[in-house]
């Protein structure tokens, strides 16, 4: 069958696979190969010469990752898309491919803690600057965007403070001037957000948190038009060589066939708790967009997000040494980093996620000592609101 228009919850199960070029098997297979073998030598140098289709070595190819990357092609509508081994090395794989020394990034104002450190790294090594914009108007955008700007950098909801960037007043913006626009969708899956039907260009995914699901798997993916998903996969993908294992990649094609029941429930989860949390007295702001008191962000919110999503961040009354407490009396809810697992996770952004950002820096981001950040999972939400209502009740 031709599968035209589907839906949604529909792709995340069957796209980009056909079972009957793999024997009629229900489940996509494992190749666990690393390599192909040719008939002939001569066909061998066709298919490295790129004259015949074919695999050839697994770094530049493997059936099982492609059947991720197809259906991970179609869910957040680009042409095509990559795997990597990590949610690091995909950002590391397109920041290299879109810059050059003497460049210039243009980040949302927040941004994942190693992501921050790769920019350093950019800049240190190889003069590639950036700037941190709040992306909060036209004129704001217009003024930071500089004449060497390669790219913007956007993460939205930003990791950990829940603020969002308008995607589509930066599209259109950057389309303008030619700059390609990049989004990390980590926080949204492409079930509750999709920036490339917002104008946006490339996409990519830390694949470890909610397009797992399990917490079983430390990935990543790239979406984008065919020429840049191609480019990358010859350059800054082949060379420098952070792909996928084809077990990953299974695991991965598994948990993505559960993925819109998965966030309905997350997303459910998190709107009680937050509930629960606005009415104590020992919480004093929550970071999360669909909160009423969130105002400007929650027209942002309702307009390019399908829900909230299910990560609340927010400040506990008192110190580092009070939100610390609170961590330590949790029973249930786990202390650990990651996001977008069954288990329901807490992490102190200020010294685990964005430990490696200068303390200025990280206030101007918004992240507070005092900041919590709650990655909502699938237990029974009165069990997690107990377990926080118990941890609270003894700080
Ligand atoms: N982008 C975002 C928004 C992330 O949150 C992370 C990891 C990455 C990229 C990198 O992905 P990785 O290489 O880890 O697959 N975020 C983490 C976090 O918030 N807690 O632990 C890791």
């Amino acid at each position: 069958m031709e599968n035209k228009n589907l839906r949604f919850e529909t792709e995340a199960i069957h796209a980009g696979y056909h079972s009957g070029e793999h024997l009629d098997s229900l489940v996509p297979p494992l190749y666990q190969t690393s390599t192909y073998t040719f008939e002939s030598a001569e066909q061998g140098e066709r298919r490295f010469a790129g004259e015949e289709g074919g695999f050839v070595y697994s770094r530049l190819g493997n059936p099982t990752v492609k059947i991720l990357e197809e259906r991970m092609a179609k869910l957040e509508q680009g042409e095509a898309a990559l795997a990597f081994s990590s949610g690091m090395a995909a950002v590391s794989a397109v920041l290299t491919a879109l810059t050059k020394t003497g460049d210039h990034i243009l980040c949302s104002r927040g941004i994942y803690g190693c992501t921050f450190g790769l920019l350093q790294l950019l800049e240190g090594k190889y003069n590639i600057s950036h700037d941190f914009s709040d992306m909060s108007s036209r004129e704001m955008l217009e003024e930071d965007i500089r004449p060497n700007t390669a790219c913007i950098y956007i993460e939205t909801p930003i990791n950990p403070t829940m603020k969002l960037v308008d995607l589509e007043l930066v599209a259109a913006i950057a389309k303008q001037r030619g700059i390609p626009v990049v989004v990390d969708n980590t926080f949204c899956s492409p079930y509750l957000q999709t920036p490339i039907s917002l104008g946006c260009d490339i996409v990519l995914h830390s694949a470890t948190k909610y397009i797992c699901g399990h917490g079983d798997v430390i990935a990543g993916i790239v979406i984008g038009n065919s020429e840049f998903i191609q480019t990358v996969s010859r350059t800054t993908q082949k060379d420098m060589g952070g792909i996928i294992s084809p077990f990953d990649a299974w695991l991965l094609l598994r948990g993505l066939k559960t993925l819109p029941v998965r966030m309905d429930r997350h997303c459910e989860n998190a709107n009680r708790l937050v509930e629960f949390l606005r009415s104590h007295p020992k919480v004093e702001t929550i970071y999360f967009p669909g909160n009423s008191d969130f105002v400007e962000d929650n027209s942002i919110m309702h307009k390019q997000m399908k829900k909230p999503g299910g990560l609340i961040s927010f400040s506990i009354n008192g110190t580092k040494q009070t939100a610390q407490l609170f961590m330590n009396q949790l029973k249930l809810i786990k202390i650990a980093v990651s996001l977008g697992d069954a288990e329901t996770l807490i992490q102190h952004p200020a010294t685990m996620t964005h430990a490696v950002v200068p303390e200025n820096e990280r206030r101007k981001m918004g992240i507070e000592d005092t900041l919590l950040r709650l990655s909502v999972g699938l237990e029974a939400w009165e069990d997690l609101k107990e377990d926080i209502e118990q941890a609270l009740e003894r700080i």
